[in-house]
């Protein structure tokens, strides 16, 4: 699960712990040298700017520290010059200082984190992350990384906290419990009505059926509407896991009016005493005017309580379209991402997540009727960036 995202942000993580770490040598053997550097420029208040860099050869030695160096020179040259020879000891002295401090400092700078965030970038949109998404990530890491003192043998730590930060901040989205509707509902001797929709193949019937499963096991008592009416395998396949979860389906024949089906499974539930009633719908192609114009009607006529759009995890991007023509048509209280379990990127998911702070309710996680887990921000970041 989730398998090439994960690699992608391990990698980004060991990166910065390993830059980390490289300071930490650098600052440790520019230490050692230290007089041996105050020596020599003491000796070369003579020489030209160019020069000195030749000239300081304990720098030579730790090649991180002479890119550094060079530019410090580099910038001070105009000064050097324009000084006068008796000006230019203490110039060099404190050129020296300068360098040493410099080069001491374990702080990551912007120029040195910016290349493993550019590649950490294109991996998380080579997982399905939305270009704004990977650029946010990008930018927590920047701030809570560049200029900070990390304590040795914390490298990794810092890194992967960085991260978690950035993630959760992403995946937190506000929370919706079923239970409390149902029980809301149930106050006023009516059933919650939830409603599932979404393009098809996504894993509406499949994932519709779990969470009647998952709410059965609690003590509810559910009822399903095979709103499916358009295919033909449509309501018995939602009769078949009915059967095996031992749930009431309420159909009628194919072709017939689904705002229909759902609408006798909430006179059923209200005879029989179900406290909920769990819908389908049919999917065609999301570019259908009938469909939505079958949604809509369904929505008037049935006012569910909670209108649940699934998202097949695999689609890609594509969700976040998905997401915004099914919001706009009947709108959308909670979001159900289908089969995770085989998929191998899941940035998407924190696309939409970032992207319209929408209640995640669950993830469908297998074929089986169990194989559903409620959203959770904090264990979704563990698996990502947990060992
Ligand atoms: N591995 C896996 N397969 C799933 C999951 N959800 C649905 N499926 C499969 O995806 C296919 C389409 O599911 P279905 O519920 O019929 O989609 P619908 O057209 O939206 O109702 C079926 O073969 C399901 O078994 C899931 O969470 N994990
Ligand atoms: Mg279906």
């Amino acid at each position: 699960m989730f398998g090439i995202l994960r690699k992608k942000l391990s990698k980004a993580i060991e990166s910065i712990s390993e830059k980390f770490k490289k300071k930490e040598e650098v600052s440790k053997k520019v230490e050692t040298k230290k007089e041996e550097i105050e020596k020599i420029i003491e000796k070369i208040e003579e020489k030209k700017p160019e020069e000195i860099v030749e000239e300081i050869k304990p720098i030579q030695e730790i090649p991180e520290a002479k890119k550094e160096v060079e530019k410090i020179i580099e910038e001070a040259k105009p000064e050097i010059e324009r000084a006068k020879l008796k000006e230019r000891k203490g110039l060099l002295k404190k050129i020296t200082e300068k360098i040493v401090k410099k080069i001491k400092e374990k702080k990551l700078s912007e120029e040195e984190i910016e290349p493993i965030l550019k590649e950490l970038e294109t991996g998380l949109i080579e997982s399905d992350v939305a270009f704004v998404v990977a650029e946010k990530i990008k930018n927590d890491l920047k701030n809570s990384l560049v200029g900070k003192e990390i304590k040795r043998g914390r490298e990794r730590e810092a890194a992967i906290e960085a991260l978690r930060q950035s993630l959760l901040d992403i995946l937190s989205v506000p929370k919706i419990d079923l239970e409390e509707i149902i029980k809301k509902k149930k106050s006023e001797n009516r059933p919650a009505v939830f409603i599932f929709f979404g393009i098809n193949g996504v894993g509406k019937s499949l994932n519709l059926s779990k969470v009647a499963k998952l709410l059965k096991d609690k003590g509810y008592r559910p009822i399903m509407a095979a709103g499916d009416t358009f295919r033909a395998a449509g309501s018995t396949q939602l009769e078949e896991y009915g059967e095996m979860i031992k749930v009431p389906v309420i159909s009628h024949q194919k072709g017939g009016d689904s705002c229909a089906v759902i609408f006798d499974a909430i006179k059923a539930a209200e005879a029989r005493g179900y406290d909920v009633v769990l819908a389908d719908s049919s999917g065609r192609m999301h570019t259908k005017k009938d469909l939505l114009d079958e949604l809509a009607k369904i929505v008037r006529v049935n006012k569910p309580d909670l209108k649940i759009l699934v998202l097949d995890s695999l689609s890609g991007g594509d969700v976040l379209l998905q997401y915004e023509f099914f919001n706009k048509a009947i709108g959308t209280d909670a979001v159900l991402f289908a089969k995770v379990d085989i998929n191998e990127k899941g940035g998407n998911i924190l696309s939409i997540c970032y992207s319209f702070k929408v209640p995640i309710i669950f993830l469908g996680t297998g074929q089986k009727p169990e194989d559903l887990v409620e959203y959770d921000p904090k264990k979704f970041v563990e698996k990502l960036i947990g060992s």
